[in-house]
């Protein structure tokens, strides 16, 4: 049999023959489960809510239409993060189906936004967000339409939780010598062309190149290839930061994720009146030794 989606109200979940699998919350679109090599290569909290109670701690949290904080007049009423990850997607079906490999497609308009939400930021907006599963990867893609009459900005930002074995271990490669701002006095030890994390870390990379590698002192564990997104965050919380993050638990578990996190927050994009913008990632794991 070839790939199947099984859909109910509350999520999506993509299987593969060969065992690979993503499942999909319709609450903030969330990948809360990506399975490949027989393991699970997303983190995610212990006590993460999957009840759309709140943002899921973990898997690929969606960052629309702004990053963090922001002071920007059309967003500084939004929180932080906005509003994709909070609001309640639809499942717009299945757009390609092989053996090896399946895509579905989750749609957000304003009238599936909060109410409260959306008179923060009350352009009339579409997204179409696809996710593709293969056999070694998972392409996430987010193409937003302006579907007004003014143009509006955003910033747009998978949040991924990349599941790692010691996260003392890891070298992020591709990175080293671009321009960066921190929002924390990042504890990043630079060596060659990649670097290691000795601390919380919490930067945003700007104007980033297409492709980082995460590996540690045994293989590579996942490369992220990015497409029309300028930046890349690296995030982690570290020891000091987790207890103040009430449903990051367990506490030691910063030593077993990384964010990378591929977007376009440096800067607004702008869009045009009646336009479309689309950009994306692919990440692809290897599979232990
Ligand atoms: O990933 C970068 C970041 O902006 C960090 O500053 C940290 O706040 C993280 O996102 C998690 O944000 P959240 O709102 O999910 O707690």
């Amino acid at each position: 049999d070839t790939a199947i989606v099984i859909a109910d109200s509350d999520k999506v979940t993509l299987k593969l023959q060969t065992g690979e699998s993503v499942e999909i919350l319709l609450y903030g679109a969330t990948i809360v489960s990506w399975k490949s090599g027989g393991e699970e290569k997303l983190w995610i909290s212990e006590s993460a809510k999957l009840d759309g109670s709140k943002a899921v701690r973990g898997g690929v949290p969606l960052v629309f239409p702004v990053f963090g904080k922001h002071d920007d007049p059309s967003v500084t009423e939004l929180p932080q993060h906005g509003f994709a990850r909070v609001s309640k997607w639809e499942f717009l079906g299945k757009t390609s189906n092989s053996p090896t490999n399946i895509q579905v497609d989750l749609g957000l308009s304003p009238s599936q936004v909060p109410q409260e939400l959306r008179e923060k930021w009350n352009n009339p907006f579409g997204l179409i967000y696809s996710v593709n599963l293969s056999q070694t990867s998972i392409e996430t893609k987010m193409l937003v339409r302006n579907e007004g009459t003014e143009s509006f900005k955003f910033h747009v930002l998978f949040h991924t939780y990349f599941k790692v074995p010691d996260v003392t271990k890891v070298k992020v490669v591709g990175l080293n010598g671009l321009g960066f701002k921190d929002k924390v006095a990042s504890a990043l030890n630079e060596v060659n062309s990649h670097f290691t994390l000795s601390g919380e870390v919490d930067r945003v990379y700007h104007k980033a190149p297409r492709s980082v590698i995460i590996e540690d002192d045994k293989q590579v564990r996942f490369h992220v290839e990015s497409a029309n997104l300028e930046d890349v965050v690296v995030w982690n919380p570290w020891a000091n930061g987790t207890p103040k993050i009430v449903d990051f638990d367990p506490k030691d578990g910063w030593k077993n994720m990384l964010c990378v996190e591929t977007g376009s927050v440096a800067n607004f994009q702008s869009l045009e009146a009646g336009s479309v913008w689309e950009g994306g990632q692919v990440i692809t794991a290897t599979d232990s030794l």
